[in-house]
């Protein structure tokens, strides 16, 4: 009898020397709950949660409920929120590497996006560390098309529309294109576009289904322009402080969260596209004047960009284009 109540001591200090190191990470996403990116980073918390025995739970909060898009890099920063995900190339005003993935042309398939993250990866990862975060995984949205509420066939034909930009080089597009861009995140522009403060935006399928935006638009122009990308990445003290268990956990479910995330991108790419025809819109690739148009200001983007981003940024820019 005194055997079994000490051994019910020992079971009950273990599991309360168990809940005291257990922790409870938020994970703050900007886009819709249904999206891949999202659905995915559940499945990567839930990975987390299952390799530590629970010892390191990850809550995903979507849709921007918990810190909005562009607020979630900060409040990660700052320890507000452990880990997120964050379009990193909204923050290339910070630092121009952060935009390598908007780079018009630059890279337009899955295999050219694979291949310029593989070049700047380890640069990135350094650019993180240095504002105390630690990069975790990167995936891919879909190839970036454009919308309309009306025929489009030149850059002429775009003055004076009022655009929605999600990052700098899509209001440098928008601009050189005589547009007026306005920096809108995901989650707001169905509103935006409802309300008439933007009528055309850049973006992947994926984005105008998730936002229904046949609703309020006709034309998609699939320009195939690039594959920006989302980042998780967790605070730098936070993710030091775990015990190499929970680390190396949150390690592994992160390589397995990009393979799954990249390859269900690539999977529904197409769908995305069929089901914005099967809502009304008309889909089709840019008229040769458009692409032609289009190509220039990419080739101005591009130089741009090199010259903002210095050696190290063409340095990586070159290893790609080896590559390839
Ligand atoms: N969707 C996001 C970023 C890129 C994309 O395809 C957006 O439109 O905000």
């Amino acid at each position: 009898m005194k055997k079994k109540f000490a051994f019910a001591g020992i079971a009950a200090a273990a599991a309360i020397a168990t809940s005291a190191a257990a922790e409870n990470w938020d994970m703050p996403m900007a886009y819709a709950d249904s999206n891949f990116h999202s659905q995915n980073g559940k499945k990567f918390a839930e990975a987390v949660g299952i390799c530590t025995g629970g010892e390191l739970t990850i809550t995903v909060h979507a849709g921007g409920s918990l810190f909005k898009g562009n607020e979630i890099k900060r409040a990660v920063q700052t320890g507000q929120a452990k880990i997120g995900e964050r379009l990193l190339s909204a923050h290339a005003n910070e630092n121009p590497l952060y935009g390598i993935d908007s780079v018009p042309f630059l890279a337009t398939s899955y295999a050219a996006s694979e291949s310029l993250w593989n070049a700047a990866k380890d640069a990135m990862a350094e650019a993180m560390d240095a504002e105390g975060l630690v990069l975790l995984y990167s995936a891919p949205w879909p190839p970036q098309g454009i919308y309309f509420n009306q025929p489009i066939n030149s850059v002429a034909d775009m003055d004076g529309i009022k655009f929605r930009a999600y990052n700098v080089a899509t209001s440098k597009l928008a601009e050189l294109a005589g547009m007026l861009p306005v920096q809108i995140e995901a989650a707001d522009l169905t509103q935006a576009l409802a309300t008439g403060v933007a009528s055309a935006f850049v973006s992947s399928g994926s984005t105008g289904y998730d936002r229904k935006v046949w609703e309020h638009l006709s034309h998609f122009y699939d320009t195939q322009a690039w594959l920006p990308r989302n980042y998780v990445f967790a605070n730098k003290k936070a993710f030091e402080a775990l015990d190499d268990n929970k680390r190396n956990c949150l390690k592994s479910a992160s390589i397995l969260a990009q393979i799954a995330a990249t390859a269900r991108s690539e999977q529904l790419a197409g769908w995305y596209l069929t089901e914005l025809a099967a809502n009304g819109m008309s889909v089709q690739p840019p008229s040769e004047q458009l692409a032609a148009d289009l190509a220039e200001i990419g080739q101005v983007m591009a130089a741009e960009w090199s010259d903002s981003a210095g050696e190290a940024g063409m340095a990586i820019v070159d290893s790609f284009k080896m590559s390839q």
